[in-house]
């Protein structure tokens, strides 16, 4: 697991390598000069002011005898002041050089962690998506990705920082004066001990922060989403009070951790100054002992002071670390779900003519609550097929199982006398086009949203498709026609308009078999029949289903289909069917009588 995670980042910085290494050698070099202007202010002090021997050794001892030694630099300390300054520009250029690089490295991870997670998501089984909270789901794409991000471009160099000045810095003081190192870093084995405890139990909490703003989002996504059936139920009030709530739990867990957070900061703050504390201390007395210079004691005061901030900021990544493992986890729980389309390249793809077969199928969600039951028809090339059935009979589980967003549980779906399972899906849906039950548009322009079936459809395409989906004369008196943009930022359609320009979207493809869930039921009858009758024109040979619940619609089928609690009850032609007993029978009953309500009351149209 945690192998495989590794693998996860890894992959995310590929095709950055190069930068993250130079990034990290310039931040080494940074680190590395930052540590010398202590040496010089030691030298300075004991080796010009003061008169004792010179600690330098090879380059640095005949630098500074070629200098003038001491006999120049005394009077000259400018020099010495110099070197400092030019030890920080070089300082400043490696820093910056650094945060360059790691600029470049973060924004192209980030950009390829989305890339890469948005890729995966889009091609997650429909199932998938129907069971996962979208809340969460949005947070995982956002803020998880973004610590996933921070921990790459600042927690790890962070870390790769405070190890190089530890470890450096530490060689430096023993070299200088053995015992004060002793007092000067035996504390920071504990700082370190706290800080992962710290971070152990920290990452809990932070989890449960996650978990909390999630839900929160979820509720905010869901109350936003469903604005006007919140207003046409006044049930402001209610969802107020629900978010509240959430936002409450998302506040107190936060607070957690705000207080765990104070408390390390301030227990970390008073052990670093007891530590800086014991260093001056210890290091006056062995100074007025004689047993060290007042150069050293200096150095090391420098020294200490340098640590004390990457030294504490350790725990801090070290928690951060935390959050980062915990989305990580939740990003390759996402990785882990595996596609629908791992055989989208796999496959048949056949010739499509229409032919389709349901042999015995039998379907559920849900173990053990079939929802659909030893379900048998035929429907040849060319047919319209209408199927009638009460709300949750099955009808649109019907369909997405020819399409396999679901593939069946036992039975047989076959196109052609091909099985489904044995088609390609991509090649499928193509093949197959549906106009949704529930029409969605996107907030683009009504030009978009049609050719989104077909991104190469021309403009006489789109309008002909258009006028047999009876909507290109509502389109084009809109102040922008083609352009108008539809939704939050446009113009509001009416349920049957978006069930139009749905219909036109399908129908820019040339499918061989056409399904229509219930997508007439927005379009007043005239309209129905008119889009029907065009339909018919258009597109002979091609298989059509049609779900409907109007009489008028069903007639017309070559067969019609009666679906009742997932089992088919009836088939057979208008004619047939209202010879029998059944739901058909009564369903014509019921129209028939109010068609004739309305005629007697002359409330008809004509
Ligand atoms: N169902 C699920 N999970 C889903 C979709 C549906 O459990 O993701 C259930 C609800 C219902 C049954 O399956 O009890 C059949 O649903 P379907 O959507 O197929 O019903 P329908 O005939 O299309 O009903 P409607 O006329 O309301 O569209
Ligand atoms: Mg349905």
């Amino acid at each position: 697991m945690k192998h495989k995670k590794i693998n996860l980042l890894l992959s995310f910085i590929k095709g950055n390598r190069r930068n993250y290494i130079i990034a990290i050698l310039f931040m080494i070099l940074a680190t590395m000069t930052s540590l010398i202007n202590p040496l010089i202010i030691k030298l300075a002090v004991d080796s010009v002011i003061d008169k004792q021997p010179v600690s330098l050794t090879g380059v640095f001892l005949s630098m500074f005898n070629n200098i003038g030694g001491r006999d120049v630099l005394i009077n000259n300390l400018w020099i010495l002041g110099c070197l400092l300054i030019l030890i920080s520009v070089f300082n400043g250029i490696f820093n910056f050089l650094s945060k360059k690089y790691i600029a470049i490295v973060s924004e192209r991870t980030a950009k390829n962690m989305r890339n890469k997670l948005y890729d995966h998501i889009q091609y997650l089984s429909y199932s998938y998506h129907v069971k996962v909270d979208t809340g969460d789901l949005i947070q995982r794409c956002t803020s998880d990705l973004d610590k996933i991000r921070r921990f790459i471009s600042q927690q790890l160099m962070e870390i790769i920082r405070a190890l190089t000045l530890i470890s450096t810095a530490l060689a430096i003081m023993l070299s200088l004066n053995v015992n004060l190192s002793i007092v000067s870093f035996v504390v920071t084995p504990i700082i370190v001990f706290v800080a992962f405890k710290f971070f152990k139990f920290i990452k809990i909490k932070f989890k449960e922060t996650d978990e909390a703003e999630g839900k929160m989002t979820t509720v905010l996504q869901e109350n936003l989403n469903s604005m006007r059936i919140v207003r046409a139920f006044a049930k402001q009030d209610y969802e107020t009070d629900k978010f509240n709530k959430a936002s409450k739990k998302f506040k107190e867990t936060d607070f957690v951790v705000s207080k765990l957070m104070a408390w390390y900061w301030g227990a970390t703050d008073f052990i670093c100054d007891v530590q800086l504390g014991a260093i001056l201390i210890l290091g006056t007395v062995w100074a007025t002992k004689g047993l060290l210079t007042i150069g050293t004691l200096l150095a090391f005061m420098a020294y200490s002071h340098n640590m004390i901030w990457p030294i504490r900021n350790l725990g801090r990544v070290l928690a951060d670390m935390g959050k980062a493992s915990v989305s990580l986890n939740r990003i390759s729980e996402i990785f882990d779900e595996i596609g629908e389309d791992i055989d989208l390249e796999s496959g048949l793809t056949p010739k499509i003519n229409g032919e389709i077969s349901f042999d015995h199928v039998s379907f559920e969600y849900e173990e053990g609550k079939p929802v659909l039951n030893d379900v048998t028809f035929h429907i040849e090339k060319g047919q319209t097929i209408a199927i009638l059935g009460g709300t949750g009979a099955g009808k649109t589980t019907l369909v997405n199982l020819l399409v396999r967003l679901f593939d069946v549980k036992s039975g047989a779906v076959t196109i052609d006398g091909i099985n489904v399972k044995d088609i390609n899906r991509k090649w499928l849906r193509k093949k197959i086009g549906i106009v949704l039950q529930e029409p969605f548009l996107f907030s683009r322009t009504i030009k978009e949203n049609i050719a989104f079936s077909n991104y190469n459809a021309t403009e006489e395409q789109i309008e002909s498709a258009c006028r047999v989906a009876s909507i290109y004369n509502v389109i084009r008196h809109f102040d922008k026609g083609f352009d108008t943009m539809v939704g939050e930022k446009g113009v509001t359609l009416s349920g049957g308009q978006k069930q139009r320009v749905a219909i036109a979207r399908t129908l820019l493809n040339n499918h061989s078999i056409l399904i229509f869930d219930d997508s007439l039921s927005a379009v007043d009858v005239e309209t129905d029949a008119y889009i029907r009758d065009q339909l018919k024109k258009n597109l002979h040979s091609t298989t059509t289903l049609i779900i409907s619940h109007r009489i008028s619609t069903l007639k017309q089928a070559d067969k019609i289909l009666v679906i009742e609690k997932g089992m088919i009850t009836q088939q057979g032609t208008h004619y047939e069917l209202i010879r029998e007993q059944g739901l058909y029978k009564e369903v014509f009953d019921i129209q028939s009588s109010l068609q004739s309500d309305t005629t007697k009351g002359g409330e008809t149209r004509e």
